[in-house]
């Protein structure tokens, strides 16, 4: 009996890797604009299918030196963002976008807000009392999504092998798309050239 229960776990196991192998690739590239690189670009697959909610995940911009930080925030929909005041001073966070509206006021250093961010598009961020205070959450309708780094450069990981649109978001003019291959395993590169 012993061996015949260990040859069945053996059969199962045989059975059961192929499908717990995941195919997934990685997506590399680089960002360029009309003065080179471009950091903080969002970059994200448009057409995945499958549903997906950030919910239950969290994420933070921070006031500070009047400043937000980060200046660009992408989220997957349904993510829950903090905005934490850490200036000794009073600011105001308020968004008029359709896709999310929402004003408030924070007094002192500590002050916390939270808002859940359900709807994909993009949301400036502004403060009523600081004019030069400045930002973006982006939320996205699936977790394929990456933030250029200072040099322009990118990196989408486990993405399930396929044919995508990618986009690359900016913040000036219109997003850039291309058709982008991601292999079962290995990486597939993107260039996007900009304006
Ligand atoms: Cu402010």
């Amino acid at each position: 009996m012993i061996g015949r229960t260990t040859v069945l776990l053996g059969l199962a196991a045989f059975v059961v890797a192929p499908s717990l192998a995941r195919a997934n690739g990685e997506i590399i590239g680089m960002v360029q604009g009309g003065k080179g690189r471009v950091a903080n670009a969002v970059v994200s697959l448009v057409d995945v299918s499958g549903s997906f909610s950030g919910a239950g995940k969290s994420a933070q911009m921070n006031q500070k030196d009047k400043e937000f930080s980060p200046s660009v925030l992408p989220v997957l929909k349904g993510t829950t963002v903090r905005f934490v005041n850490s200036d000794p001073f009073f600011h105001n966070v308020f968004s008029s976008s359709t896709v999310k509206q929402f004003n408030v006021s924070q007094e002192k250093v500590g002050d916390t807000s939270e808002m859940v961010f359900d709807k994909p598009g993009i949301v400036p961020i502004r403060c009523h009392i600081h004019a030069s205070m400045k930002a973006y959450v982006v939320v996205l309708p699936n977790p394929y999504f990456a933030l250029t780094n200072a040099n322009g450069l990118f990196r989408i990981s486990n993405v399930p092998a396929g044919t995508y649109t990618i986009k690359a978001w900016t913040g000036h003019g219109a997003p850039e798309t291309q058709t982008i291959q991601v292999p079962a395993s290995g990486e597939a590169k993107v260039i996007f050239k900009g304006a």
